[in-house]
């Protein structure tokens, strides 16, 4: 999917910045204490300097360059084109409440949930290689879907609904979270992402009562 990789590119080269901004900041910040041990060793005091006016300006100018590129290269990512998703073989609504999830598979008679308080957390079962739309929304206030492995975030409003279409290349098992703070027990709204083959997909919707033929074209 091409905007997990413009996620990732992105992600990875800012994160690396705030590692080397952080390595300088605990550098600078060890060295001044250094120092300040060394001149209190030799007798010196501390040192009577009011301003280093030059320093002061680098510093400021180069967070200025770090930020001003970190911003151009936002502002691209976020404007590129990305080509309209392949029209999708199956429709989930991804229906957030407090403080679980509700999965319900469109035109099939399956719907998933679970225990989130209880810890037994809802599974959403997917098919690998086939494009899914999953429709987001919430029944209350305002959650959001958010799976890390998926580099995908998507807000869950109540009376409205937002889509996104993926394509899973191999199976597995990804933690899925909540990624907006939602009230009391928002860290509890966890859900499972599972990609499975679409012959083990089948005989889940089989299994649940659904048609996995509606489905595969
Ligand atoms: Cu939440």
């Amino acid at each position: 999917m091409p905007f997990q990789s413009a996620f990732h590119q992105l992600f990875t080269q800012d994160a690396t910045i705030a590692a080397v901004v952080f390595g300088l900041v605990v550098l600078v910040l060890l060295t001044s204490i250094l120092l300040s041990w060394w001149r209190r060793r030799r007798g010196c005091g501390p040192s009577h300097r009011a301003e280093a006016n030059k320093l002061e300006i680098s510093y400021v100018a180069l967070l200025l360059g770090v930020a001003i590129f970190l911003m151009i290269t936002s502002v691209n990512a976020n404007s590129r084109d990305f080509p309209d998703p392949p029209r999708p073989v199956l429709r989930v609504q991804v229906i957030a409440y407090q403080w679980c999830w509700r999965f319900h598979y469109e035109g099939q008679p399956v719907t998933v949930t679970g225990q989130c308080e209880g810890g037994s957390l809802p599974v959403l079962v997917l098919p690998v290689g086939r494009p899914v739309e999953l429709d987001v929304t919430s029944v209350d206030v305002v959650h959001a879907f958010w799976v890390p492995y998926l580099r995908a975030k998507m807000y869950a409003y109540p009376g409205h609904t937002n889509s996104l279409t993926i394509t899973l290349s191999h199976a597995g098992r990804w933690i899925g979270r909540c990624a907006q703070l939602c009230g009391l027990y928002h860290y509890q709204m966890d859900f499972y992402l599972q990609a499975e083959s679409p012959a083990a997909f089948s005989r889940f919707l089989r299994a649940r009562g659904g048609a996995p033929a509606a489905m595969t074209r």
